[in-house]
């Protein structure tokens, strides 16, 4: 089977920092995780970038600039970087770092949905900043807009600038919208598609979720014109990684998404978590892809065309 590309999803901006003393915050602790999550194993590193000072969520390029020049300084690494962003910013926010930095990939994510993290909550109290417990509650009310608008905007500045998107499908709605993209030549395959699973607004993490995507995407592209990587947001990251890795998928583990290496358990680094999705591939037999093999799969441009 083919090399597994595994992501590491550095840092985010749904897990909030009360919730584990693992969670990178600092550029220079992003930065850091993510070099130590390449020498893990991943190909790729997906990056968020926070305010220094309190951890919050950041889009701000002065921000970002130091996490993205010190990762490509030490690594070969493909860096994918966020349009996602956070609740509290526009999408012209979220997007304008595409055109900025010209990464090799960027986020694209295929649809408005409700994005739930306010269960957290529940299992929480103490707060290391005021912000979090705010963040959480205002997250009941929130809508994560992506609309056709946003769409043709995001379409235009990764053509632009050469940038491949990581097409984020959280539902199967997602899927038509993007075949919508594809049909009016917006988008051109092949395509790479990340199966967001268990974001509370979006399809869940039962087996038969990411098969039933998987046949739909199959059905609306064909095989041939797509890659797709699964991440699962929670415990289920694992499980639903084995499964794409036995369906010749690839895959996405990161304490943006995960913060647990096992039920209960807290993950101490990214690292560990992708060494725990090498072994595991290593039982499906399946290889971890290096950066340039990656950039062979996925057809990127190279991290020299990079504007950073
Ligand atoms: N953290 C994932 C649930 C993005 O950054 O644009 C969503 C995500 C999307 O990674
Ligand atoms: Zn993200």
């Amino acid at each position: 089977m083919e090399k597994v590309i595994i992501t590491a999803a550095i840092t985010g901006a749904a897990t909030v920092p009360s919730l584990t003393p693992y969670l990178p915050l600092t550029p220079e602790q992003i930065a850091e995780s993510a070099i130590d999550a390449v020498k893990a194993g991943a190909a790729i590193v997906h990056i968020h970038a926070r305010h220094p000072d309190d951890g919050s969520p950041s889009a701000r390029p002065e921000h970002f600039r130091p996490i993205l020049a010190r990762i490509k300084a030490a690594t070969d690494a493909v860096i994918c970087i966020t349009t996602g962003g956070s609740p509290t910013m526009t999408v012209q926010e979220r997007a304008a770092n595409v055109p900025e930095f010209k990464p090799e990939m960027c986020s694209f994510n295929l649809g408005s949905m409700n994005f739930a993290l306010h269960t957290a909550l529940k299992r929480h109290s103490q707060w290391k900043y005021p912000w979090e417990p705010k963040y959480l509650e205002m997250s009941k009310d929130f809508v994560f807009k992506n609309t056709f608008l946003d769409f043709e905007h995001l379409c235009r500045v990764t053509r632009e600038n050469g940038v491949k998107p990581e097409l984020e499908v959280y539902d199967v709605g997602h899927l038509y919208n993007l075949a919508f993209l594809v049909q009016e030549r917006l988008i051109e395959p092949p395509l790479h598609l990340q199966f967001v699973m268990g974001v509370l607004g979006g399809i869940g993490t039962m087996p038969e979720d990411l098969t039933f995507l998987k046949h739909k995407a199959d059905l609306l592209f064909g095989p041939k014109q797509f890659t797709w990587s699964v991440v699962g947001v929670g415990v289920a990251q694992f499980h639903l990684g084995a499964i794409s890795l036995q369906m010749g998928g690839h895959i996405r583990v990161g304490l943006e998404d995960n913060i647990y290496i096992r039920k209960g358990v807290l993950a101490k680094s990214n690292a560990e978590l992708v060494e725990r999705a090498v072994r595991l591939a290593s039982e499906f037999d399946r290889e971890p892809a290096t950066p340039d093999e990656a950039r062979r799969i996925l057809g990127l441009k190279g991290k020299e065309k990079v504007n950073f």
